[in-house]
């Protein structure tokens, strides 16, 4: 394939992903995460509860209506259904876009506790094996601390670096990049420093990306919300979240990137949801704003199931139901009262 008939197929899964009405499930947890994760529910990590699991969330029947992508790990790509069908199938059957996490996590950076996202050896090898697999696009994530003097410069360049290093190998092998720089919410810092430094991270991601002559119109942007520290005494409310966030992607984000994906970071499902729709309740903007949230859509359904086949249904009612108040976050028709009903579409219309 040619490069001309790669940035047009790239430019048509940018766009497929960031569809009207729907979002990106953030699936692709790590080993030592997902143990985590389902230590909070009292399960065992293992090779079969995870398919268990992701089986749960892939075939929640019309989840396709508002997921336009799944962002898998190196395992689930490779792993099968109870049905013997591959997730990539059963993804691509409900026509939901099967993406994978390319990163391999982080390195220590200095001696203040930085790190920088590590992955870059073999990448291309490894690409073209995801491609093989039917990934049709990617994720790297670089983290970014805030708090006594960090993040350091050093840390941003070396981090940016590699983000666009990895976004142009991704091109040039057909895979969508996400560009996920995050400014984590640890910490006792306020909105206004997490404004300061999510302001720095992406005016040097972009002029990385430009550098490396990364074809903007092929990626998507994977970033943090401008929220206070989640050790802050004064939080940030929804209006004031929204405001400081279009305030940095204004003078940041070039007009040609396809989309805008959120991370959710660690806040709560209803407030990432509502912090979503305040920004798409502002009108026009230069590019679509979404989700590709992980916690934010999985948590409430990690809890119903349990690790429990009889679970199954009501887990996947969880999830569809943080699936669909986010899309309607993303017409900025979400409404609070909505967690407090079975559906926010049926609520919706029930009261019309
Ligand atoms: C789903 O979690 C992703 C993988 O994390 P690890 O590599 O640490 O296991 C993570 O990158 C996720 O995609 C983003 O942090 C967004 O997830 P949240 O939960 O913040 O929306």
């Amino acid at each position: 394939m040619n490069t001309n008939s790669h940035i047009s197929e790239l430019s048509i899964v940018a766009k497929a992903l960031m569809a009207p009405g729907k979002g990106i499930l953030a699936a692709d947890e790590s080993d030592a995460t997902i143990q985590k994760r389902f230590e909070s529910v009292n399960l065992e990590s293992n090779p079969a509860s995870r398919i268990a699991y992701r089986e749960m969330l892939f075939t929640a029947p019309g989840a396709e209506n508002y997921i336009s992508g799944a962002i898998l790990f190196d395992e689930t790509i490779r792993q099968s259904a109870s049905s013997g069908e591959s997730f990539v199938k059963i993804l691509e059957q409900k026509g939901i876009l099967p993406g994978i996490k390319v990163d391999m996590g982080t390195e220590p950076f200095g001696a203040s506790g930085e790190k920088l996202t590590r992955g870059l050896d073999g990448l291309e090898e490894r690409v073209k094996g995801y491609v093989a697999l039917g990934a049709k696009f990617a994720k790297w994530r670089a983290v970014f601390g805030i708090g006594g003097g960090l993040p350091t410069d050093e840390c941003v360049k070396g981090n940016a670096s590699r983000l666009a290093r990895y976004a142009k190998i991704c091109q040039m092998a057909g895979l969508v990049p996400i560009v996920e720089p995050e400014v984590l919410m640890d910490g006792s810092h306020t909105q206004q420093n997490c404004e300061a430094v999510t302001e720095r991270v992406l005016t040097e991601v972009f002029a990385q990306l430009k550098q490396q002559e990364v074809d903007l119109t092929g990626i998507l942007l994977k970033p943090n919300m401008v929220v206070s520290g989640s050790e802050c005494p004064e939080q940030a409310n929804s209006g004031e979240v929204a405001e400081a966030t279009l305030r940095v992607f204004l003078k940041t984000v070039p007009p040609e990137v396809p989309g805008i994906v959120f991370l959710s970071g660690g806040q709560s499902p209803a407030e990432a949801t509502a912090n979503l729709n305040e920004m798409n309740k502002n009108g026009h903007l230069p590019w679509p704003l979404s989700f590709s949230y992980g916690r934010a859509l999985q948590a409430p359904a990690l809890q119903a199931w349990a690790g429990k086949p009889e679970n199954v249904t009501s887990a996947q009612a969880a999830f569809l139901r943080r699936a669909e108040l986010n899309s309607l976050a993303r017409a900025g028709t979400y409404l609070p009262e909505m967690e407090n009903s079975e559906s926010g579409a049926l609520n919706l219309t029930s009261q019309d």
